[in-house]
């Protein structure tokens, strides 16, 4: 039984292939600054979006066509469903996938069946892992869909809701575990506010702290060594999420004594959302060393909600690359295509030029990105333009060897400071398109 009986495994044909089945510039054996491209880019495509996600929109119900669903809600088609999910990410290349919990099996009407359902697929996902070799990049839990999570979880008013969402997360750690997931991820769900009136901020604070602490506390105690991630985004679903950008999580997170623990899984759709390029965000956080992993999609510039749409820019992916390598590369993170097809791409074969276009952008950011690298002009420029600081005055300030008084002393015989160095972006744009 196949799905998709029409593909073959999707290969690399060069720049000049003309089959829209085909990549142009991912080839996964290539090296990029003495790694495989494919261990540079750790591509990894979402459950949700590419094996639940109906295509409905608010305005009208799912469009899309997926033959092999039976319509119910069952576990038998669950199963299949994983084996479905394998033979796409098997012939599309990708060695990891992400899910949620309740994307791969169905919540039953107690925690007790609902984790027996859970185990029962984690079963078959696992026996698929070990055919085809094709890793858990990170695993999370559902914090968000079922009514018991209408005011949030871990930041619920209601304490029984947190609890649920305890007993949950705890389960998905053990399944990720089980899976032997690379990570899991934490995003914040319905974690905010819609109106500030009935919210106590600081205590949902502290609450959203106390489960983190537990996650990472369990985590020691069953040994799940992989890298735990928080995921900003400022809005959708609730009008405020706490997590609201990268900055606003370090804060957090240093706060509540987690920085050691946590580490950020930065959305390109989210950081737009937060009113920020996603250059902006990796730069926060890989400045923090805490640059983890990535969500890779593209917001639309004239719609002001998350539209998941595949990255098909590759200055965006160009950017996102350089700061990856400029941050030491990605470790244990990956390139995490949390993605959706339009409605209007209903049929199987939109999820492959979906996931082909991706990857082929993303390849041919980490080549340009590379390029920029070895040229080392943006490097050059970069230093020159921080010299003042190599030694003199600016390295002896470093040092910790001035104080206010020392300074003033330095300037009222000086009499002023002088800028010596322009800030030469046009030229810098320029020579970006140049790499081109
Ligand atoms: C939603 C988030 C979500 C997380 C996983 O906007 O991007 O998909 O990545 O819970
Ligand atoms: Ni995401
Ligand atoms: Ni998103």
């Amino acid at each position: 039984m196949t799905a998709f009986p029409e593909i073959d495994r999707i290969r690399y044909e060069g720049p000049s292939s003309r089959n829209p089945l085909a990549f142009r510039h991912y080839n996964a054996d290539d090296l990029v600054e003495g790694k495989p491209m494919r261990d540079q880019l750790r591509f990894s495509v979402v459950y949700w979006h590419s094996f639940r996600n109906p295509l409905s929109d608010p305005f009208g119900p799912g469009t899309a066509v997926r033959p092999w669903e039976d319509g119910t809600d069952s576990l038998e088609n669950a199963k299949n469903r994983v084996r479905v999910a394998f033979e796409f990410m098997e012939k599309l290349g990708t060695q990891f996938y992400a899910f949620h919990d309740r994307d791969v099996a169905p919540e039953g009407a107690t925690l007790v069946e609902t984790n027996r359902n859970l185990d029962a697929i984690v079963k078959v996902l696992k026996e698929e892992q070990q055919r085809t070799e094709i890793k858990l990049l990170w695993g999370t839990a559902n914090l968000f869909s079922n009514r018991r999570y209408m005011h949030g979880a871990a930041t619920s008013p209601n304490s029984e809701a947190f609890a649920f969402a305890a007993a949950q997360v705890k389960k998905a750690i053990e399944v990720t575990k089980e899976l032997g997931g690379a990570g899991y991820t934490f995003w914040g769900g319905r974690e905010g506010y819609q109106n500030l009136w009935n919210t106590n901020v600081s205590r949902e604070l502290d609450h959203l702290a106390r489960f983190l602490h537990m996650a990472v506390d369990y985590a020691k105690e069953i040994g799940f060594t992989g890298q735990f991630y928080i995921e900003p985004k400022p809005k959708e679903p609730t009008k405020h999420q706490y997590d609201s950008d990268a900055a606003a999580c370090l804060n957090f997170l240093r706060q509540y004594d987690l920085m050691g623990h946590l580490k950020l899984n930065l959305e390109t759709n989210h950081a737009t959302l937060a009113g920020h390029t996603m250059q902006h965000e990796l730069e926060v956080a890989g400045s923090a060393g805490a640059l983890g992993s990535l969500d890779a999609n593209a917001g639309d510039e004239l719609l002001g909600w998350d539209t998941d749409q595949f990255p098909t820019s590759i200055y965006l992916t160009t950017q996102c690359m350089y700061s990856v390598l400029k941050y030491g590369g990605l470790t244990t993170g990956g390139v995490n295509f949390d993605a959706k097809v339009r409605r209007e791409s209903f049929e199987p074969i939109d999820l492959f030029y979906a996931h082909i276009g991706g990857m082929d952008t993303f390849a041919r950011g980490l080549k340009i990105a590379a390029a920029m690298r070895a040229d080392g002009r943006l490097e050059e420029m970069l230093r020159e333009r921080y010299s003042s600081w190599d030694s003199g005055l600016g390295a002896e300030i470093e040092a910790g060897k001035h104080s206010f008084a020392s300074l003033e002393k330095i300037m009222l015989k000086e009499g002023d400071a002088t800028p010596n160095h322009s800030g030469r972006q046009e030229l810098i744009e320029n020579i970006i398109n140049t790499y081109f």
